[in-house]
């Protein structure tokens, strides 16, 4: 066959070898840390196909090639498939959204096949893990025509154990990412975000030992003031001894880890404790196999007492601001070191010591960058508005992805709060759904406060009362309320007066308005930046009529891609509650929340 025989066949050899092998690996258990391991990225460019019918997953009578189609069947000849070719097929840049980077595939949700070369020099005794930092929304994953496995939810990581399938030397990936919106998903069919789909975080080929490390924690224990920790052997066939290190609190132990399961331990020392104002962190070094394994950790409590917050035992004020994951000079999904640091920079110039991520897990480097920078932060998986609540599948894709975001960043200091849902109505479905997603997060983490964004307050003389049932559940109850936009003119907002059945702390966790970035009118003129920071001096009025009012994360710090918006000429589908433009350009109210949060630091130093 000749050369270009071959490269016309390949998609389809390709697609034959994937479907003829139905076996999938189980996802393993998520590595801890993966980019601090050696690594083989396969970050860069990719071969896509663009594949709206799926027609390299089904046959023309819709059944899937995986589900067994071939089973009795002889190979179909290549030339059936002659029009996939991957060899020829344009190039995408992974990590990288699939919207931001082609014109035609800007509104585009579907399937892309992706794929990519590349070499391993592959080891005795040791493993290969193929790790996603996330694919949005489902992927299905093949290594040198097997599939390895599939992974729902498109903002969490997964990983695939690759050493049955790899082979020293060439290998190739091939994964179909499809981000369709579907009603039993989360988030569901109505978000007001982009859809951004594809290879949306880094890929990697981790090199592990045989039996490796996969899983660690560490934190302060606020009742006993220990260092406690938990440790994790993956495919150990005997205990095994892990060296824990941390210099500069002059630890140095040897801990001995069961084969299966998990072994804790205690620590006792005096560190500096991690807060905004000191962000302190200390090296972590960790080894076992031959692999040594470092992170930077920093040590806290956060506690709720009565109606106050307490980080390290001190109240707090929690100065925040919501933030999407996107990139700070534009649209597409933000996955780079310098778009966090541009965002969190931003934050900073605000007065921040608090960030909201919103409405799903933002990339680790951005939680590693806030653990750095000294943000306290608010991190929530996507069970978003009106998700099917009846539904318990839908329930374990939910708890999947709380599951995956708490192991991913259980060791960043930052992070003080989850938060299981973002304005999802009231109702018996919804409140076993969420209790439970609340006593699965309490299950997995004992070191962080649970809250959620609730839209439903009655209204009652002089204002609100928060009443949901919901609150009953959470350590901190998040509102959302848009006086001056969706409600309400905003010269009534300043006399709102806020009351609660539930004796805990608030946060105002969405308040806001929109406006066009240098457009300037009156202030009783929609869209224009008078506008929309005459809603935050109101706004702010009110809040400080807020008795238990702990903290404020307005919405949002800069205008976000949405379908939902697309007024022409002022939204043109970008959603203009931000602080800054979609290029950084700061409107008026920044200067208004900057202004409050200043007056409130300094009332934090006195
Ligand atoms: C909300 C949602 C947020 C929206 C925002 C808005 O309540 O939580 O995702 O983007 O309102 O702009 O309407």
């Amino acid at each position: 066959m000749s050369d270009f025989r071959l490269c016309r066949t390949s998609f389809f050899l390709i697609i034959f070898l994937l479907s003829f092998y139905s076996h999938s690996s189980d996802t393993s258990e998520l590595i801890q840390n993966p980019h601090a391991r050696s690594l083989i990225s396969l970050n860069g460019k990719w071969n896509r196909i663009i594949d709206p019918y799926e027609n390299g997953y089904y046959n023309h009578r819709y059944e899937a090639h995986t589900n067994g189609y071939f089973k009795n069947r002889k190979p179909q000849t290549p030339s059936e498939l002659v029009e996939y070719n991957f060899e020829t097929a344009k190039k995408i840049d992974v990590p990288g959204d699939w919207n931001s980077q082609e014109e035609q595939l800007f509104l585009y949700e579907g399937t892309l096949w992706y794929h990519k070369r590349f070499e391993l020099n592959k080891q005795q005794n040791k493993r290969y893990l193929l790790h996603f930092g996330a694919a949005n929304y489902h992927a299905i994953v093949y290594v040198n025509g097997e599939k390895v496995g599939e992974h729902e939810g498109g903002f969490t990581p997964f990983q695939f154990d690759i050493t049955h399938v790899a082979k020293n030397r060439e290998n190739f990936v091939v994964v179909k990412v499809d981000n369709s919106r579907k009603r039993d998903q989360i988030p569901t069919v109505n978000t007001d975000w982009w859809n951004y789909g594809g290879l949306t975080r880094s890929v990697s080929v981790i090199e592990v030992p045989e039996s490796y490390l996969s899983d660690y924690h560490l934190a302060l224990n606020s009742t006993t003031g220990a260092i406690e920790g938990s440790l994790k052997l993956s495919n150990a066939q005997k205990d095994g001894k892990v060296s824990l290190i941390i210099p500069e609190l002059h630890i140095e132990k040897t801990i001995k880890v069961k084969a299966n399961g998990e072994t804790k331990f205690s620590i006792n020392a005096k560190p500096e404790l991690w807060r905004p104002e000191n962000p302190k962190r200390y090296k972590v070094i960790l080894s076992f196999n031959g692999e040594t394994i470092e992170d930077a950790i920093g040590f806290r409590t956060i506690e709720v007492k009565g109606t106050e917050i307490l980080l390290n035992g001190e109240p707090v004020f929690l100065r925040g601001i919501s933030i999407h994951e996107e990139s700070p000079f534009g649209a597409g999904r933000a996955w780079t070191e310098a778009d966090g640091r541009t965002l969190l920079t931003w934050a900073k110039e605000l007065g921040c010591n608090f960030v909201r991520l919103a409405h799903y897990p933002h990339n680790e480097m951005m939680l590693k960058i806030a653990d750095e920078m000294g943000f306290m932060v608010w991190s929530e998986i996507p069970v978003y508005w009106t998700v099917m609540f009846e539904d318990q599948a839908v329930y374990a894709k939910a708890q999947q992805q709380l599951t995956e975001m708490i192991s991913r960043d259980k060791n960043r200091a930052s992070i003080v709060m989850w938060s299981v849902a973002n304005e999802t109505p009231v109702s018996d479905a919804r409140i076993s759904f969420l209790s439970r997603l609340i006593e699965k997060a309490r299950e997995l983490d004992s070191n962080r406060l649970i809250t959620a964004a609730m839209d439903t307050q009655s209204n009652a003389k002089n204002g609100k009362l928060i009443d949901d049932p919901l609150a009953k559940y959470v350590d901190i109850i998040g509102i959302n309320s848009y006086c001056g936009w969706y409600s309400d003119a905003p010269a009534n907002c300043a006399n709102l007066r806020w009351n609660s059945h539930y004796e805990k702390p608030i946060i105002m966790s969405e308040m806001g308005a929109g406006a066009l970035a240098g457009l300037h009118g009156e202030k009783n003129e929609i869209w224009t930046e008078e506008y929309q920071s005459d809603v935050y001096k109101h706004n702010i009025e009110m809040m400080k009529n807020m008795p238990t009012l702990r903290g404020v994360t307005p919405w949002i710090l800069k205008d976000f891609r949405s379908p939902r918006r697309p007024l022409d000429d002022i939204q043109d589908f970008w959603n203009r509650k931000g602080l800054l433009s979609e290029t950084g350009q700061r409107k008026q109210a920044w200067y208004v929340l900057r202004d409050f949060y200043r007056s409130i630091a300094q009332q934090d130093q006195r």
